[in-house]
């Protein structure tokens, strides 16, 4: 019954019932439940005893095909055979902001107010390896997410968590090593305070924990999805993969045994505009990838790694078939990591995910229709099987959260684990004529294109070759052309739609981060820092790192001198930088670059899938208008699309470039990661009437007056600026009028067509004064 490698026929086995139960009594024997317990532990008003696991109770259990048991091979029921009637899944809202101040106030409310599991959001300075103090990042610290700059600021943030009973989740994924190591000192650090009321091991005491092996949680540690849609990449993928990746699964094998050493996302996929079989395709293959790293080029034993490899997905407003991917999520990775890999442990092949509600599918109008978005997306996500979820909160279209939105999006799972009954059981959906055939067909569309990505020598391979990131690109265009034409309904936004008046009625407020003044205080404490660190020790730790990253041999095994995460653990304890530590590595790698494209056709062809009977159809308005302005200027309407600071989300973007490119536009399309100077220069070369400035990371207020001011000591105050992403309705008036930063500001929810018709129109009225 093993799949073939290009088809993937239904899997089905014989029911065993008793398999089951044995698994269950495992699973069950750290509390005092037995699996009699669970079948009577929910009983209805009506007498119906709700249980545990379903399967069809007139087979014989031996001869007839029918769907595994949850936590039995291939576990598209679940990855445990007691699923949430023992043990929900874990409510981890993925938070952070401002100062370690700031956040760790909010994280102590947060988990005071019924949240299980700790996830940081970092800030992009920390991402791309910059301390506060650099001079590419002064419109970023502490926007999207906390900014850590040293041991110092992630004891803060830790500060009264205990670290051995928390996990911790951290989004991170360029620093990564510097990261990790400062949380892991943090926590030594935090062990040292708690002294003898400490449960960790001290001196040689083998009868208790070391502080390592008590860690708890996931590092995300996935640098492929940053090549294909992300951009929160340092170095180029080669050292980052066979390096950074590596040596940090190494460790954490040897030393760290509870700690997930990654967290393979296709979540950022999605967001990016990929469709459920490119998601859960390209998802899959990357942990291969990661397999293959760890156990053929660093010679790890795929059972110390593989079961601490964990995943993480999108989870969308496709109801049923985003329950079907997670089913087929644990079909094709326990399939797969058996046939190349051989595993002996049995939780080698178990396919455990986190999931996130989509960012994506929120909108701006009507906000509250939201909570609905995401209630549904958590419904999907839990009767899909996840081990652990993040629900969005319903202001995160135009901005971060506030503490009563949180509330909420925290308050949609608990409702979900403790008012409806769905933990009771187990997969749901198993055997559902509908569920199972949607599984057979999604799993056999994403075993097509793990085929030809592992045709391509492998996901690193493929990614270098160009073809994730434009078959991402290109799926994200095809649906902004659905959405644009009507195909796909948005509620509140291309249906249904309030009048200006009434949308300004349900505006929420959002809240603000005074970003100058987080810098300051970040810039202080690094003052602070150096002054108070003993310089020589620095030097010598930052020396052995970048001669570490020098060596062209292996360093993953956890007990190597030279594996780059002890080392970073060392460089952390004496106090050197994020920066620093991130400089180190970069003086023997550099930094990647990347190439950036755009795709022609797909938003003109998926627009006209639509209209094709109307001959008169509002995208060839559009492209008469651009013809027109074309002949009476001699030249076509040219724009420069560029982002400004580190914020690399570049969907928005790309689908604006090719939506422009489609309508007409000649289109420049800037590099990630500018600053307003570079921005500035580049529009002056290209000679654009227009430059377009995408944010998705709250630097707006900073970066656009920043680039207006450029622009006009260059002579080019007639440029167009507009703006486009995630920029609160609160702020148009500041940019529009206060600083006259941009003419117009097109916030989520616009037309393409309607974008680039105002657009024209703003550089015919520039023109004529
Ligand atoms: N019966 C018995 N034990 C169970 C059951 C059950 N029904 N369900 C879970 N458990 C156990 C697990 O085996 C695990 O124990 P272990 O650590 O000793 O193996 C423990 O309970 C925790 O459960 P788990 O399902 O692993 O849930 P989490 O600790 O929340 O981990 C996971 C979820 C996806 C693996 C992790 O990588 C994670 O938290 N990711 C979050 C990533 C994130 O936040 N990203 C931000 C965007």
């Amino acid at each position: 019954d093993e799949p073939s490698s290009s088809s993937y026929p239904p899997y089905k086995k014989p029911i065993n019932v008793e398999q089951w139960e044995t698994l269950a009594t495992k699973e069950l024997s750290k509390s005092n439940k037995t699996v009699d317990t669970l079948r009577t532990q929910r009983i209805t008003p009506e007498g119906i005893a709700i249980q545990p696991v379903y399967y069809d109770l007139n087979n014989n259990n031996t001869s007839s095909e029918e769907p595994a048991m949850p936590g039995v091979k291939p576990y598209d029921r679940g990855p445990y055979a007691t699923m949430y009637s023992n043990r929900p899944w874990t409510i981890r809202q993925y938070a952070g902001f401002s100062t370690a101040e700031e956040s760790n106030k909010f994280y102590r409310s947060n988990v005071a107010a019924g949240q299980q599991g700790l996830s940081v959001a970092f800030d992009l300075p920390t991402h791309r390896g910059y301390d506060s103090d650099h001079p590419r990042v002064v419109g970023d610290v502490g926007m999207a997410g906390v900014s850590i700059d040293s041991i110092e600021d992630m004891k803060i943030l830790f500060d009264g968590i205990p670290l051995d009973q928390i996990s911790v989740s951290m989004t991170m994924n360029g620093a990564v090593l510097p990261t990790m190591a400062m949380y892991v000192q943090a926590a030594i650090e935090q062990q040292e305070v708690l002294g003898a009321e400490s449960k960790f091991r001290e001196g040689d005491d083998e009868s208790k924990p070391s502080v390592l092996s008590s860690l708890r949680g996931t590092i995300q540690n996935d640098i492929l999805k940053e090549y294909m849609v992300r951009n929160t990449y340092i170095y180029p993928p080669q050292q980052s993969m066979d390096r950074v990746v590596a040596d940090i699964i190494g460790y954490t094998a040897t030393h760290m045994s509870k700690f997930n050493s990654v967290s393979i996302s296709g979540y950022h996929m999605q967001e990016a505009g990929a469709d459920a079989a490119l998601e859960l395709g390209f998802t899959i293959a990357d942990g291969l990838e990661y397999i293959r790293t760890a156990v053929e080029k660093a010679g790890l034993k795929v059972d110390d790694i593989a079961p601490r490899y964990s995943f993480f997905f999108g989870i969308g407003m496709h109801f049923y078939l985003e329950i079907a991917k997670l089913r087929a999520a644990r079909r094709l990775w326990s399939t797969l990591v058996e046939k190349h890999f051989h595993p002996n442990d049995k939780r080698s092949l178990l396919l455990r995910t986190h999931c996130q509600t989509s960012g994506y599918t929120l909108t701006e109008q009507q906000p509250l229709n939201n909570v609905i978005r995401t209630t549904i997306e958590a419904m999907a996500a839990v009767q899909g099987g996840t081990q652990s979820l993040h629900t969005n909160s319903y202001d995160e279209a135009i901005g971060l959260p506030t503490v009563q939105t949180a509330r909420v999006a925290r308050n949609t799972q608990l409702i979900l684990q403790e008012e409806t009954g769905i933990c009771a059981v187990a997969d749901p959906w198993g055997g559902s004529y509908m569920m199972e055939s949607l599984t057979d067909e999604l799993a056999d569309k994403a075993m097509t294109i793990i085929d030809e990505v592992e045709a391509a020598g492998g996901m690193t391979a493929y990614i270098n070759s160009g073809m994730a990131k434009l078959r991402i690109e290109e799926s994200a265009t095809k649906k902004q052309g659905r959405i644009d034409s009507g195909q796909d309904v948005i509620v509140g936004v291309n249906k249904y739609r309030l009048d200006a008046k009434e949308e300004e009625k349900e505006r929420q407020a959002v809240l603000q981060i005074d970003n100058s003044a987080v810098r300051d205080k970040q810039i202080n404490r690094l003052k602070e820092l150096k002054a108070n660190r003993n310089e020589d020790d620095v030097n010598r730790v930052l020396a052995a790192l970048e001669a570490s990253a020098g060596m062209d041999t292996s360093t993953s095994l956890g007990t190597d001198p030279n594996n780059l995460m002890a080392l970073c653990i060392e460089a952390a304890r004496v106090r050197a930088t994020l920066g620093e530590i991130s400089q180190a590595l970069e003086n023997s790698w550099g930094r990647h670059v990347p190439s950036s494209s755009i795709v022609e056709g797909a938003y003109g062809a998926s627009f006209n899938n639509a209209n094709s009977s109307n001959d008169d159809n509002e995208y060839d308005h559009v492209l008469n208008e651009v013809k027109k302005f074309a002949e009476n200027e001699g030249r076509r309407p040219r724009i420069l699309v560029a982002k400004m600071g580190q914020d690399g989300h570049d969907r928005g973007a790309k689908v604006i470039a090719s939506g422009f490119s489609d309508l007409g536009f000649d289109v420049d399309i800037g590099p990630l990661f500018q600053t307003p100077e570079e921005v500035a220069v580049q529009a002056l070369d290209s000679d654009v009437h227009v430059v377009g400035i995408s944010s998705q990371a709250a630097g707006h207020k900073t970066l656009l007056p920043a680039l207006k001011a450029e622009l006009e000591k260059n002579g080019a105050g007639d440029i167009v600026i507009v703006a486009g992403g995630v920029i609160p309705p609160q702020d148009y008036d500041y940019l529009m009028k206060e600083t006259k930063s941009c003419q117009a500001v097109f916030g989520p929810g616009t037309r393409i067509t309607d974008a680039a018709l105002e657009t024209l129109r703003l550089i015919e009225k520039n023109q004529s004064q």
